[in-house]
């Protein structure tokens, strides 16, 4: 095992020329709008936002990514556990056991407002299974790493010695130095007819179209990567960031931003469903099951909230690092990104 404390009079570019792990890359700081008021309400309002300059993974974590870091560790995702029926007050018996929380296509057309028509949580399903008991990961280990809970994507990053972004680090790499674009490759959803992402064409959740070549998820890389050389920053799965959602952003006044940082773990309950007080963050990003006429969240200023209890067949995460932390980093993280050719 090395470690490397970069030197603190080491000129910049030496810094971010050398990234700490191989497949990750410099995105450098700076000051941009985020958000959009164009959109979801949840967007709003855009506003001015600073960061500083980070390295980002190029590609989501992979299945065999994820499988290095288990079998290093003997790590169990919280979808392999049973669920202490403590935390979940009348869950059915048949709930508190090890599954997670499967996409099925429904047979005929059904009500968009009840996204029950199409979630069902599935016993045994987990990343090692990502439809459920009878499903594998053959043929999938460059794929992104799904059904993780946001314990699992900080247990993952803290061994391979990353962080995992907050909204703004990842809203401002997603944007790849575009200001203000509906998406991260520019204004245009198909430049030339090409897609540029994994989504969902046709009318969801019934028919899918794969205009794109995927009706699932899809190996990371096989779309071009935005400005500053990141893939899958739309599309393919969503990705955990760690900020408690809002239910729109709150503009940082430096006065009280101590304050609402101890109030965003609460404030992040979800209000449908006031018995239930498991906190949410945002993930960003989008996924293979977005569509137009559903859900157009393949977009960098898009955010869900999700309980952070709760992975499912579309979600993921990558990992970044800070520089001013890189003092006792352990390079035994690799990756997987090896991007098709002829897409970038
Ligand atoms: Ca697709
Ligand atoms: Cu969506």
């Amino acid at each position: 095992m090395s470690t490397h404390a970069p030197a603190r009079s080491e000129p910049f570019t030496d810094i971010y020329q050398n990234p700490p792990f191989k497949d990750m890359v410099w995105v450098p700081g700076g000051t941009f709008m985020m958000g959009s008021d164009r959109h979801y309400p949840e967007e709003a309002p855009v506003h001015s936002k600073t960061v500083s300059g980070f390295w980002m993974d190029k590609c989501l974590v992979t299945n065999s990514d994820f499988a290095r870091f288990v079998d290093a560790t003997g790590y169990l995702t919280l979808a392999e556990h049973a669920p202490d029926p403590a935390l979940y007050p009348g869950a059915l018996p048949d709930m508190l056991v090890p599954g997670s929380v499967v996409f099925k296509s429904p047979q005929r057309r059904v009500d968009l407002r009840n996204h029950f028509n199409w979630w069902q949580w599935i016993a045994g399903a987990n990343w090692r299974h990502p439809e459920g008991p009878e499903s594998s990961l053959e043929n999938r280990d460059d794929h992104p790493v799904v059904h993780v809970a946001y314990e699992d994507v900080e247990a993952y990053a803290a061994w391979a010695g990353k962080q995992i972004p907050d909204e703004a680090e990842w809203e401002f790499a997603a944007r790849g130095g575009l200001e203000q674009a509906v998406y991260t490759w520019g204004d245009e959803f198909a430049p030339d007819g090409k897609m540029m992402a994994n989504i969902w064409q046709g009318e969801f959740p019934l028919i899918n179209l794969m205009l794109d070549g995927f009706a699932g998820t899809s190996p990371v890389g096989s779309f071009p990567a935005n400005g500053y050389g990141l893939y899958d920053m739309a599309g393919n799965v969503w990705e955990w960031t760690k900020d408690w959602f809002t239910s729109h952003h709150k503009v940082d006044r430096p006065c009280c931003s101590q304050h609402t940082a101890d109030h965003g773990r609460e404030g992040s309950y979800d209000p449908q469903t006031p018995n239930i007080q498991i906190p949410r963050k945002v993930l960003k990003g989008g996924s293979f099951l977005c569509a137009a006429n559903y859900c157009l969240r393949y977009r960098p200023a898009a955010r869900i909230a999700q309980q952070v209890d709760t992975g499912t067949c579309h979600q993921g995460f990558r990992c970044i690092v800070r520089p001013l932390r890189t003092g006792h980093i352990e390079a035994r993280s690799t990756s997987d990104c090896t991007p098709n050719k002829d897409t970038q």
